[in-house]
């Protein structure tokens, strides 16, 4: 790993948190940069220019480059690290639930956290209350899939815990502040509590 390693964050963010997680499991140590999304400091021209032409934090600093993408920056810090399968296919099957993350999951659940909690449910625009109920069925139908695949196994993929607990990980155990009742997920309630056991376990708000 070279050069010093930067986060430019949002700390409330399940995507940064995942990057932070990452390190404090690895025992590596990130600079953090905060900015308010709310206050649109990731559109600044400056940022624009400098961090990620895309407006969005994460983005992994490391040195002068840039990392955007928080499954991109997680798997740079996990490289060669115990969070990667070494086996070709136990590898492919990590970023099948990363990717899977990023289109079933964290548009559902992490859309709805950010509506209910940072917005507002009296708030939203005509357009983002007709997606309410859309978002509603299609995060159950992850947390549903999430639950079935749990069952009778520890880890997403092989026995181990990879990056693809993690990434899944951010914006499940908080999906109740999107209105999710994760009771109804016994299997993704214990993965949970495994995950909070792991030695350098680091909560989100700290
Ligand atoms: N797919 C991206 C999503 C990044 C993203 O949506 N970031 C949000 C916060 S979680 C953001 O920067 N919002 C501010 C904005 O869009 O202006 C990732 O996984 O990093």
């Amino acid at each position: 790993m070279s050069g010093k390693l930067v986060l430019h964050e949002y700390a409330a963010s399940g995507n940064c948190y995942k990057v932070r997680l990452t390190a404090a499991l690895l025992g590596l140590e990130l600079e953090r940069r905060e900015y308010d999304i709310m206050k649109g400091e990731t559109r600044t021209p400056e940022f624009l220019e400098r961090v990620n032409p895309n407006g969005r934090i994460p983005v992994l600093q490391v040195g002068d480059r840039f990392i955007p993408e928080s499954n991109a920056a997680c798997h740079y810090l996990a490289d060669g690290s115990r969070l990667l399968p070494r086996d070709p296919f136990d590898h492919a099957d990590m970023l099948h639930w990363m990717f899977w993350e990023q289109y079933n999951h964290e548009p559902n659940i992490a859309t709805l956290r950010f509506w209910m909690g940072w917005v507002g449910a009296d708030k939203l625009s005509d357009a983002q209350r007709l997606q309410v109920p859309l978002k509603r069925e299609a995060g159950n139908a992850a947390l549903r899939l999430m639950n079935e695949h749990l069952s009778g196994r520890d880890w997403f993929v092989g026995n181990a815990m990879s990056l693809a607990d993690i990434c899944l990980f951010a914006y499940t155990h908080v999906a109740d502040g999107g209105g999710f009742d994760l009771r109804l997920y016994p299997a993704v309630l214990e993965w949970i509590e495994r995950i909070k056991g792991q030695p350098h376990y680091l909560p989100m708000n700290a």
